[in-house]
């Protein structure tokens, strides 16, 4: 693999755009402007591209979206030449399918790897940025683009004690590449969400036994994984371009054959009837059985207790099946699972469930854990604890922009952008699925070749009228966040304690961070701000303004919503004053 050392430009020049990650946004990213005639390099942390395929190698991870969904459209070459195994492409060869995009096009001649961008400094001045990183390399660029992934730098989590425990502690996210073997062991996890989900079922069918320490539970379908049905491939095989443009035009970015039914108007019998089909299909599909299952608790209740039906009939000690069964908050207020045997665990004979509501973990010892009720003994413990979300991997850069502002102290009450692209005050910077856009609510490579699109163009448009930098305005990014406030307000989602809220790690300010009025009408709205020639950016050339539009007027595109939800919608929204009352 040819690994480039030098990444300033050559004739001393600053760099048209330098992107920090080489996960599928970066490598897009990177391919695109070259395509261009730009000159961008990459900037990586890890030795090797695959972004969140390359860092969470734990055994069981696999995407929870449909592996011929979630691949690039972008090339038609590179769609027919690649065939996914199963219908959820496991960790390792989706790790292979970024290493063959990567060779394919050529992208590792202009990534550097091993290294990690520490600070980046807006230089008014010469304006460009001027970029550190952790093994001193220094350069200057045009643009700035953070491609640094919504879910990579997991939280700082630690316990009491963890140091003087004897046996071997293992992270998830930062899984050992060469694997691990957990035969004959006694194993602990913490943390029940989808890293946990993926890797319960597999370390206890490896392990002599297998304790899992639950805060709380989570809403976990069925992936019925396996090869893909020739006829679904067939289906898509025929039309691959069809197939991704109907993918797009949906909320999540995904087919889910979502529909306007709502729960609270359909007989019981049809309710059951579909849930089941859902189920059997598997993976997100339910989330898509009935319109009002979002935004009307009601209509939530009947997921949630079809769900609560399911988990007992697979867990058979109904204590530990109540165990299981989430209480504390709505179905789909967090992303939900995806397993593949994950309830059926419990019932092996080497597989125990300890509740810490009931029974806190108070410390670490050489031995194992110590609860408030006992000590529980392991020769290796895992760590599935989570991330600090969308912004960790954006706010532990030293990022300065006009005037020295630190993007912390920009988003000290949460991550203020406009379209989850831009953040004011920090020109020619650009976020691929930062906060404030739908990323993580959805198929994220979808979201990443809209974005990567969006940018290119974005950029292309500067270049030819010799414009030297875009900045998002004050009062566009503030009229972005209102947006995106009446876009979530009505649904169920900021009720759960959730990392989409910052809820996770403590000090960080609650928010709800990504876009919730679904990728199709992200896109749209995207679309309409560049047909207004950038509305809502402060284009210069040197200290020149060139065209300065303050507002962001664009608006969804009319009858995204379904009829029967504007009344729950607009009374949600005149309770939280976002709308005036009707007189
Ligand atoms: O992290 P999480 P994750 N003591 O934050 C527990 C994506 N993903 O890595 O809920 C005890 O969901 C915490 O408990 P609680 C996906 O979007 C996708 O699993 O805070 N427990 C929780 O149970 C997902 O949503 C796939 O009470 C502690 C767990 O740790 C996101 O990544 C696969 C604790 C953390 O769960 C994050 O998932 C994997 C403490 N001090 C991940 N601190 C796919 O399928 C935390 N916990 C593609």
């Amino acid at each position: 693999m040819a690994i480039s050392s030098e990444l300033p430009s050559k004739d001393g020049q600053p760099l048209d755009a330098l992107i920090v990650g080489a996960g599928f946004a970066g490598m897009y990213m990177l391919h695109k402007l070259r395509g261009l005639g730009f000159n961008p390099k990459v900037v990586e942390a890890g030795s090797g591209v695959g972004g969140t395929w390359y860092w969470n190698r734990y055994p069981g991870a696999r995407v929870d979206i449909q592996s011929l969904e979630y691949s690039f459209g972008f090339d038609e070459e590179l769609e027919k030449e690649w065939r996914w195994s199963e219908r959820y492409a496991p960790q390792p060869e989706l790790l292979k399918y970024a290493e063959h995009v990567a060779e394919r096009f050529d992208l590792n001649r202009d990534i550097r790897f091993n290294t990690r961008v520490s600070a980046a400094h807006w230089d008014e001045a010469a304006q460009v940025w001027k970029v550190e990183t952790d093994v001193g390399a220094a350069m200057r660029c045009r643009h700035l683009i953070l491609a640094t992934g919504c879910l990579s730098i997991p939280t700082d989590v630690t316990f009491p004690g963890l140091d003087t425990f004897a046996g071997d502690v293992y992270r998830t996210s930062r899984w050992p590449h060469e694997g691990v073997d957990f035969s004959g062991k006694r194993v602990g996890i913490i943390g029940t969400g989808s890293s946990a989900i993926q890797s319960i079922p597999i370390i206890a069918s490896q392990a002599a036994h297998l304790t899992v320490f639950q805060r709380t539970p989570n809403y976990s379908m069925p992936a019925h994984n396996g090869p893909i049905p020739q006829e679904d491939f067939e289906a898509w095989a025929k039309d691959p371009r069809g197939y991704r443009a109907a993918s797009k035009d949906t909320v999540g970015g995904f087919q889910n054959e979502a529909s306007e039914a709502m729960a609270t108007a359909t007989a019981p019998e049809e309710i059951r009837a579909e849930l089941e089909r859902r189920w059997a299909w598997g993976g997100f599909r339910i989330l898509g059985a009935f319109a009002d299952s979002a935004v009307d608790p009601q209509a939530n209740r009947i997921v949630q207790e079809f769900i609560a039906e399911k988990i007992r009939e697979q867990v058979a000690d109904p204590a530990v099946a109540d165990l299981l069964t989430p209480k504390d908050h709505p179905f789909g207020t967090k992303r939900p699972c995806v397993d593949t045997g994950y309830y059926a665990t419990f019932n092996r004979p080497n597989v125990e469930l300890v509740n810490l509501r009931a029974e806190p973990l108070v410390r670490f010892n050489a031995q194992g854990i110590e609860t408030s009720e006992k000590t529980y003994a392991f020769d290796a413990v895992v760590l599935a604890t989570g991330f600090d979300a969308m912004t960790g991997a954006i706010d532990r850069i030293d990022l300065r922009g006009v005037g020295g502002r630190r993007i912390k102290d920009h988003w000290v009450e949460g991550p203020r952008t406009y379209l989850g692209l831009m953040v004011s005050g920090f020109p020619n910077m650009f976020t691929i699925t930062g906060p404030g856009s739908p990323s993580v609510l959805t198929n994220m490579i979808n979201s990443i070749e809209q974005h990567v699109e969006w940018i290119a163009d974005c950029l292309v448009a500067l270049k030819q009228r010799q414009q030297t930098s875009i900045e998002a305005s004050p009062e566009a990014e503030a009229a972005w966040c209102r947006h995106s406030t009446e876009a979530v307000t009505p649904t169920m989602l900021p009720q759960a304690n959730s990392w989409y809220m910052g809820a996770n790690v403590p000090g960080k300010p609650r928010m709800f961070m990504p876009y919730a009025g679904g990728l199709h009408t992200y896109t749209e709205i995207c679309r309409q701000v560049t047909a207004k020639g950038y509305e809502g950016f402060i284009i210069r050339q040197g200290d020149r303004v060139l065209s300065e539009s303050r507002a962001f007027t664009s608006q969804p595109a009319p009858g995204e919503i379904p009829e029967n939800l504007l009344p729950i919608i607009m009374e949600r929204l005149m309770a939280a004053g976002l709308m005036p009352a009707a007189t």
